[in-house]
């Protein structure tokens, strides 16, 4: 995650995600934070929406 695109391209991504409730991008801590319904989403599948727009998930 290197400048605002990227940023924006993550939570639209997450966003349009089913029981996602809030994501948060930061640019400066390369960190992504998220609220959701983990019956309607998971952790996993989130990760993996990540990668699948080309960034590595670390944590
Ligand atoms: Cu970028």
């Amino acid at each position: 995650m290197t400048c605002p695109h990227c940023v924006k391209a993550i939570k639209t991504t997450i966003s349009a995600l089913p029981g996602i409730k809030k994501v948060d991008a930061n640019l400066k801590k390369k960190s992504v934070s998220l609220v959701f319904d983990s019956t309607q989403s998971s952790l996993e599948k989130i990760k993996s929406e990540i990668a699948g727009l080309g960034y590595q998930v670390v944590a």
